[in-house]
């Protein structure tokens, strides 16, 4: 079965293991509450959570290990897209094709509604009782988010993209900001689902880092492309190179990689 066949599924499964972790109204302060709520789950495709979901399956583990994964990723990407909206980053009033959560609420809230998320994201990890009995892996998994999404990261990538943006023409520094802006959170997914499993494997991990960073880069390019108004061939040939490098570095792996593959396909394919 193919990722796309099984994308309805893996959305599902999100959007109710997002839904289950959030904190209950009568537990939180009103406004930022529903800030929370707005950001989590108010559209999205999932991509992240499903990641956690398909690279998990593919090697064997039960969903209720990956349901409190999957969440916490969709909680810091809800938490990235919040702060990227922000006047001083990319300034966007419309999110998903709604207001912004900044725009909704008001820029205070919305920070807040974003460092909650962060938080709550590794308060799942930590304490979820589905990762309880596995003590080492749930260790694991905060420390691979963390790097995911910090200097070396998510953060450290919208830094460059910001602050370097006029050396550009090097084209080795845009690529080692959407590495790091979105590769990171990608492949701090697929390590999610693969920590989950258990599976001591040095070659496995390396291959699906290797997939994630390449998937990760081909979904920025298609992403940029949408945002032109003449978009230029050049992205479109970067994201066919690196899909096509994301699916190389299945061709070892003894599991079957078609969703994984699937997911590449998808990401270069997408018109939204
Ligand atoms: C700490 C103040 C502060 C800011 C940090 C974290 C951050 C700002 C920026 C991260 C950079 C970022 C937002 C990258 C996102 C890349 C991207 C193309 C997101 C859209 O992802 P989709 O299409 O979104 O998967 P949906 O809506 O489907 O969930």
């Amino acid at each position: 079965m193919s990722f796309v066949e099984c994308w309805e599924n893996y959305r599902t499964f999100a959007n109710n293991a997002i839904e289950m972790r959030l904190p209950r109204p009568e537990h939180s302060p009103d406004a930022l509450h529903q800030a929370m709520r707005y950001a989590t789950l108010n559209g999205g495709k999932r991509l992240r959570a499903s990641l956690v979901y398909m690279t998990g399956e593919m090697l064997g583990t039960e969903k209720r290990y990956l349901d409190a994964p999957a969440a916490a990723v969709e909680y810091i990407h809800a938490y990235s897209l919040i702060h990227d909206d922000l006047p001083p980053m990319d300034n966007d009033d419309e999110r998903r094709g709604k207001p912004a959560s900044h725009i909704l609420y008001d820029e205070a809230i919305a920070i807040l509604a974003g460092d909650a998320l962060q938080s709550l994201a590794f308060e799942v990890l930590a304490t979820d009782s589905s990762l309880v009995e596995k003590p080492e892996a749930q260790c694991k998994m905060i420390a691979a988010l963390a790097q995911g999404i910090g200097v070396h990261g998510m953060v450290g990538g919208q830094f460059l993209d910001i602050y370097l943006a006029e050396d550009y023409v090097y084209e080795d520094i845009a690529e080692k900001a959407n590495l790091m802006k979105t590769a990171a959170l990608f492949k701090a997914s697929v390590r999610l689902g693969a920590l989950a499993s258990c599976v001591e494997d040095t070659a496995l991990h390396v291959a699906l880092d290797e997939y994630a960073d390449c998937v990760g880069l081909a979904f920025q390019s298609v992403d940029d492309m949408m945002d032109e108004e003449n978009p230029d061939r050049q992205w479109r040939e970067f994201a066919l190179k690196k899909h096509n490098a994301a699916l190389s570095t299945l061709d070892n792996l003894e599991f079957d990689t078609s969703k994984l593959r699937g997911f590449a396909d998808f990401v270069v394919n997408r018109r939204s």
